[in-house]
């Protein structure tokens, strides 16, 4: 259900979690206006996701509930594992930097693709489009 081309819509709360997150505010006003879109290709409990946006193109592979490695675009990394709960892909990442945890969910929302975030007490929403 989670497989296709989906393009950020619309963020909500995205400056003051990237903030929390120790990203400067140039950085952040890029990040604002970044173009992600992700392809996601599920096959069993296995993910393929093609990441692009102004920053970077990506894929990851990740199997549910085996641990990873991943940089966010600011070159912070972290580690950790999605899980799928119901219909909801719950993920744990930890930063490697200060062992702080970043929770993120991705569902599905009346068609579009909403992906949550909480870092250190601060919530955000990313909202995508199937493309
Ligand atoms: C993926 O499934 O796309 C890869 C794993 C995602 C890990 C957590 C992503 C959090 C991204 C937060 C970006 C905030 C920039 C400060």
């Amino acid at each position: 259900a989670f497989n296709g081309t989906w393009k950020i819509e619309r963020s909500e709360n995205y400056d003051k979690f990237m903030e929390q997150m120790g990203i400067n505010m140039v950085k952040r006003k890029l990040a604002e206006h970044d173009n992600m879109k992700m392809v996601i290709e599920q096959t069993g409990d296995k993910f393929h996701i093609k990441e692009s946006s102004t920053f970077r193109t990506k894929d990851i592979d990740f199997t549910l509930g085996v641990p990873f490695d991943y940089s966010l675009a600011d070159g912070t990394e972290v580690s950790g594992t999605w899980e799928l709960e119901g219909d909801v892909l719950t993920g744990k990442f930890t930063r490697k930097d200060n062992n702080k945890v970043l929770n993120t969910t991705r569902a599905l929302v009346g068609g579009e693709l909403v992906q949550s975030y909480n870092y250190d007490g601060v919530d955000a929403k990313r909202i995508f489009k199937k493309a």
